[in-house]
């Protein structure tokens, strides 16, 4: 097995992140995503409008960019290229060219894609992984999949998604592990100013200490 630079495989798909030590959110009865910001009319995408959309399965390795990589899972779900195509760009003023996409979850986490990563074909609005749907611990109800790019691009429970035209604001900017803007998982494109070389043994320290926090908070485990 081909692994992009960098990355040791390990064995099942661990619940993963930064702030993860607190419970999953909780799901809502009815779930939307809400789309905004450079739209003429930001609108409310429902179970029923994203169940209107073609659908697809995608066979994909995850990447985190602490060093990690879970291997052969099974997404699926809405290419987001097929979203933005049917739903978003009709809504799009012929002047506007949009550049950035911001995703976010329930639990108040982001991500800021390039409009041009977020559209490759291997990007979905996933649903179901493995043949089930999403468990808490892995994103429900629905989550960003894009496998080229890094873990922390890839939005949990995702509930809004904004459109932009220029960079947006980075809360990142000043961190001391400030993400790499485009994330490309072959390039190592881990840290934004130094090479992913380099930060390579630091972020692979990082794993256990995260993976113990995480699984704190996972309901799966506790259940
Ligand atoms: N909403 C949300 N999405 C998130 C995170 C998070 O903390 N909250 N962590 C990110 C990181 S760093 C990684 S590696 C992956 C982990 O996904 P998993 O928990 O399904 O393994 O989710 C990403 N998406
Ligand atoms: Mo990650």
């Amino acid at each position: 097995m081909v692994l992009p630079p960098g990355q040791r495989a390990i064995d099942g798909f661990p619940r993963f992140g930064t702030h993860l030590h607190h419970p999953p959110p909780q799901v809502p009865a009815d779930p939307v995503i809400e789309v905004g910001g450079a739209v003429s009319e930001p609108f409310v995408l429902t179970t029923g409008d994203l169940a209107e959309l073609p659908r697809v399965e995608l066979k994909a390795d995850f990447h985190c960019v602490a060093g990690w990589s879970a291997t052969g899972l099974r997404w699926e779900g809405i290419p987001f290229a097929t979203f933005y195509r049917m739903r978003v760009e009709p809504l799009l003023a012929p002047t506007v060219s949009i550049t950035h996409v911001v995703f976010e979850g329930l639990d108040g986490y982001q991500s800021i894609a390039l409009i041009e990563d977020a559209l490759a074909e291997n990007v979905l609005i996933a649903d179901r992984l493995d043949g089930e749907p999403l468990t808490s611990d892995h994103g429900a109800p629905v989550r960003l999949v894009s496998p080229s790019q890094y873990g922390f691009v890839n939005t949990k429970h995702l509930c809004r998604i904004d459109f932009h035209t220029s960079a947006p604001p980075d809360p990142d900017r000043f961190s001391p592990l400030a993400a790499h803007a485009r994330a490309r998982v072959w390039n190592e494109e881990r840290h934004r100013y130094l090479p992913g070389r380099v930060v390579r043994p630091i972020y692979h320290r990082l794993i256990g200490p995260i993976r113990a926090l995480s699984a704190r908070g996972s309901r799966e485990s506790t259940e």
